[in-house]
């Protein structure tokens, strides 16, 4: 019996890792389409790697736009309001950036897309452990 047991929690672990998924959130950016990924989920203080995808209304992959990201943790007692900036680069189709947070708890970040001069955003949250 306690062989059983052993093994359904083994089962049970084992396929808590298989779907433990990236951070990955799908936004729109005026009429962009928008991917984020993150490669640590939770997120964590210190760098974390993003890469975005985006999208045209057509599903054509847009390589001819400039990304950055905006992050934020508004001030809280003791802190002030902590403000960041990322430069993304084109890699692969995608844009690939780091977000290094320096502290734990709630940030704001804001995706800014530049395309033939127009600029078109999306914002998320993340939650830094
Ligand atoms: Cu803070």
């Amino acid at each position: 019996m306690k062989k059983i047991a052993v093994f359904i929690l083994i089962l049970l672990l084992s396929a808590g890792l298989v779907w433990a998924k990236d951070y990955e959130i799908q936004k729109k950016a005026g009429n962009l389409s928008v991917v984020v990924k993150m490669d640590r989920n939770p997120a964590v203080m210190g760098e974390n790697g993003i890469i975005v995808t985006i999208k045209d209304s057509t599903g054509k992959e847009v390589t001819d736009a400039g990304v950055k990201a905006e992050y934020s943790m508004p001030a809280m007692p003791g802190m002030p309001a902590m403000n960041y900036g990322s430069v993304f680069a084109l890699e692969k189709n995608t844009y690939q950036g780091k977000l290094n947070f320096s502290m734990s708890g709630p940030w704001n970040v804001v995706l800014k897309i530049v395309r033939g001069g127009k600029t078109v955003s999306t914002k998320f949250s993340v939650d830094v452990q």
